[in-house]
């Protein structure tokens, strides 16, 4: 039975969604999209239904899920609508625009007793991180002691501010990190570069264990994300992201792409599909709105605290039980 999703937002992101549900995922089809602007949802639509607000398409019995790929500050909110639709839900980072409105939805699932959320934190499932994770859960390098993060982005527009480093960009690590190492941040200092480009942010862990990350927002030369994860036994890191190497007028080397939807287009992949599996199986995959909320609440302390020069004790209440 093929499920049909709905995605409510049609740019960057939603737009991709749209075109991968269009081109085949396994057991689900586009049933349908939204957008403020009618031109973007009627592309992206690719004769499925342009839906006339974000209610129609959430209720609707064409739509038996939905991504949320909207602007973030409507995230919360439409997640919210979803349970109470009863849909699942795949909803891109973050998961809200402040840590208490992550933790309403949260909250809000907890009481339904029912994990209907999954949050678009794709790297869990890409191939390279998917393996260090397996060679670290296999004790391949020994314990743990750090985790060497690099993220950088070409460039990023006029709005896009200095605290967006850490809550739009940065958070992807805080998700990785989390996931690969397999514990909780417990502190966070940051050392910021001229005008807060790169930030370098070192976090530590409930098991005494090192994350560094540094955050390059204009890094000019190509979106080039890596990590790098030292045991006690040995390191396994992240292979180049290209799949050639070129020699050219007395140079070579490998190439960068212009942004994150080359970069991790298997990745997004592969979160579609097993998402849908999980929402055929009921047996939840990927990052929890309770992830998605711990992202938020890290992210948020850490750019609060950009100014200061001192470590950040990080804070936020104890995971419900359905999370365990
Ligand atoms: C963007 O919003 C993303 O989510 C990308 O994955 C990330 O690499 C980029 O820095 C963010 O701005």
């Amino acid at each position: 039975m093929s499920v049909g999703v709905g995605v409510l937002g049609t740019g960057v992101m939603g737009s991709e969604h749209a075109r991968l549900l269009s081109r085949g995922i396994p057991d689900a089809h586009l049933a349908g999209v939204f957008d403020a602007n009618a031109a973007r949802a009627q592309a992206a639509a690719a004769g499925a239904i342009v839906f006339p607000d974000p209610k129609s398409l959430i209720k609707s019995d064409r739509v038996g899920a939905v991504i949320i790929a909207s602007p973030d500050a409507s995230h919360a909110e439409l997640t919210l609508a979803c349970l109470e639709a009863g849909k699942p839900v795949l909803c891109e980072k973050p998961l809200a625009s402040s840590a208490a409105d992550a933790l309403r939805v949260v909250q809000a699932e907890a009481a339904l007793k029912r994990r209907l959320i999954q949050v678009g934190y794709m790297r869990r499932f890409d191939p390279g991180y998917q393996e260090m994770k397996r060679i670290k859960d296999e004790g391949g390098v020994g314990a743990t002691v750090l985790l060497h993060n690099v993220h950088r982005n070409v460039r990023v527009p006029e709005w896009f501010t200095g605290p967006m480093a850490v809550t739009n960009s940065f958070v992807h690590e805080i998700d990785v990190s989390r996931w690969l190492t397999g514990s909780e941040m417990v502190s966070a200092h940051v050392a910021g570069g001229p005008g807060g480009d790169p930030l370098m942010i070192t976090m530590r862990t409930d098991r005494d264990e090192i994350v560094s990350t540094e955050v390059y927002i204009n890094a000019a030369y190509g979106y080039h994300v890596h990590a790098e994860l030292v045991g006690r036994q040995g390191t396994v890191a992240l292979a180049p992201p290209s799949l050639t190497m070129r020699n050219k007028d007395r140079a070579g080397g490998i190439s960068y792409p212009d942004n994150w939807i080359p970069r991790f287009a298997d990745a997004y992949r592969r979160q579609l599909t097993d998402w849908i599996s999980a929402v055929t199986t009921g047996i939840p995959v990927g990052a929890s709105a309770w992830d998605g909320y711990v992202a938020s609440a890290i992210a948020e302390q850490i750019a609060a605290g950009l100014a200061e020069r001192h470590a950040t004790t990080l804070k936020y209440p104890s995971r419900p039980s359905l999370y365990d």
